[in-house]
């Protein structure tokens, strides 16, 4: 069985921001309350990932929405108020007995994807669509890794292409 671990690579820190890049980084976290048991556990982890690379707690900004469907909203106003670099969206939608779940997923995706070209920053997406809680607590450091931190992998892996690119040590 493949895990998490298996699509990043863990120990390679020229992927990374290097410690003095990313004590400069403001990491924006949206997290539904939705299934708060999960997207909690998704939001603890990459906030404990995110501080092991080096990101500092003050600089760390987490908010929280009703569900889902508002995550969008909530990150283009984050973005807006926190200046933030790089933004990470928690959910978990899991399928009920109606097609709200295929309205309220499709609408997310498209909704986080069209925001983050628009304001040409990562947006890392962390919506858990699942058909059970059992398959979420498997993305929570079970059979498939542990989303919450490979969120944080990924907000800084896009961040460290952003250092690169612009040869800066400082984004803002
Ligand atoms: N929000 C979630 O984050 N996860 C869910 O699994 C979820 N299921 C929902 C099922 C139904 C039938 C409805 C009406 C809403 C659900 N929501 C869920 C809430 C949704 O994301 C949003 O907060 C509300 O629709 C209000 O805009």
């Amino acid at each position: 069985m493949s895990t998490g671990s298996d699509f990043f690579r863990l120990d390679d820190d020229k992927a990374y921001p290097n410690p003095a890049e990313a004590a400069s980084l403001r990491i924006g976290i949206v997290t539904a309350r939705w299934n708060h048991a999960v997207t909690e556990q998704l939001t603890s982890a990459c906030i404990k990932a995110l501080q092991e690379r080096g990101v500092s707690m003050i600089n760390i900004l987490v908010h929280r929405v009703p569900g889902c469907y508002e995550i969008p909203t909530g990150c283009q106003w984050l973005n807006e108020y926190e200046k933030v670099d790089a933004l990470v969206a928690m959910g978990c939608l899991i399928k009920g007995e109606t097609p709200h779940f295929e309205y309220i997923s499709e609408a997310v995706n498209r909704g986080i994807m069209d925001l983050m070209l628009r304001i040409n920053k990562p947006i890392v997406n962390s919506v858990l669509t699942v058909y059970n809680l059992e398959q979420a607590l498997d993305r929570l450091g079970g059979a498939h890794g542990h989303k919450g931190i490979e969120a944080a992998q990924t907000a800084l892996q896009m961040l460290r292409l952003k250092f690169n690119l612009l040869n800066t040590t400082d984004l803002r």
